[in-house]
């Protein structure tokens, strides 16, 4: 068994959170990854106050374990939704794509354990003192919005740079990965991109279709120029990004800008995986079949304990 501060002071039965991610992770993935024992994540990103409750209310219904909300700080309703997760009880808030530091008071007050993502030892530290439970280290092998460095640079820096626990991110779908991550001294880790083809995850099954047949090189980071940088999926969506994103002459920022709206929506809910935008970790590569979030947490979970068994015949 692999149990942790995480699993332990959150009342799950393994420390590993599923991604906040943004038009994937709703009640139904949520609830399924919180009844095999993980922490599930509703993500925010794409919903107003009113959709959020309902999302909540939808989970709460289908599990009585906890959950927590993720809120990405970009979008234009994380006021809204930030006093939702209060109104509504939430325990667990884990945030993205920015500095929450406006909200860490009221959400303290309210009993909330944060836990940031953060993509720097700055951030990291900031995070600590502003009283958050953990942060999440995540690297940019990971799929969606990234930051600059890898999980394997970046979460020992983490490790010593604050003293809450760590969580790592990025680059995490099997046992040795897991427990790799515990190797760099992280006490949890954060999975998106298997749980993508979990049977509980309600995106299309064309979504699904595309991550199964990755390789491993199949992932790009686009955006950049606009300053928020995204892996995804390479297809005619890229493609056709980024050349417009290399020809600066030809196309303006707003232009630019105009071509990413909807674009998540479109690949994860109406299937659309040739215009929509498919985000995907370099993970990918690896994931062949569609499971239960139970079997993939619990796959995971006993090749992590052999691996971190059998690491000592290295030891003379
Ligand atoms: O947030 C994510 N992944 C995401 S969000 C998303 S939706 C979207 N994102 C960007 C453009 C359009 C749509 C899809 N995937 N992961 C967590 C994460 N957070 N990765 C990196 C960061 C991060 C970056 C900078 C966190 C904090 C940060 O702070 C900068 C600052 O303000 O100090």
């Amino acid at each position: 068994m692999i149990s942790t501060v995480i699993d332990q002071s959150l009342g799950i039965e393994y420390p590993i959170f599923q991604g906040g991610m943004a038009w994937v992770a709703d009640a139904s993935l949520a609830a399924g990854v919180s009844n095999a024992g993980g922490l599930g994540l509703i993500a925010a990103m794409n919903s107003n106050g009113e959709q959020l409750r309902a999302e909540i209310k939808k989970c709460r219904e289908l599990t009585d374990k906890p959950f927590g909300v993720n809120i990405m700080l970009m979008s234009p309703f994380a006021d809204e939704v930030a006093d939702v997760v209060i109104e509504e009880g939430v325990k667990v808030v884990t945030t993205g794509a920015g500095n929450p530091g406006k909200y860490m008071e009221k959400w303290l007050a309210a009993g909330i354990k944060v836990i940031p993502v953060v993509p720097s030892t700055a951030l990291a530290r900031r995070m600590e003192k502003l009283g958050a439970f953990a942060v999440i280290a995540e690297g940019g092998e990971s799929g969606g919005h990234v930051g600059e460095l890898t999980t394997m640079a970046l979460v020992p820096q983490v490790v010593d740079a604050v003293s809450i626990p760590v969580i790592a991110a990025g680059g995490i779908a099997d046992g040795r990965q897991l427990a790799a991550a515990f190797m760099l001294g992280a006490v949890g880790v954060q999975v998106g991109t298997r749980f993508l083809v979990a049977k509980e995850c309600t995106i299309a099954q064309e979504y699904k279709d595309k991550v199964l047949k990755a390789k491993d090189i199949d992932s790009v980071v686009t955006g950049k120029r606009l300053g928020h940088p995204v892996r995804s999926i390479k297809n005619a969506f890229t493609r056709e990004y980024q050349k417009a994103e290399y020809d600066r002459s030809a196309v303006s920022d707003e232009e630019l800008e105009k071509k990413a709206v909807g674009v998540l929506r479109i690949a994860a809910r109406e299937g659309d995986v040739k215009n929509g935008c498919v985000l995907a970790g370099q993970v990918a590569g690896m994931i062949d079949k569609e499971q239960t979030s139970r079997e993939i947490i619990t796959e995971m979970f006993s090749q992590a304990e052999e691996v971190l068994n059998g690491a000592t015949k290295w030891v003379k």
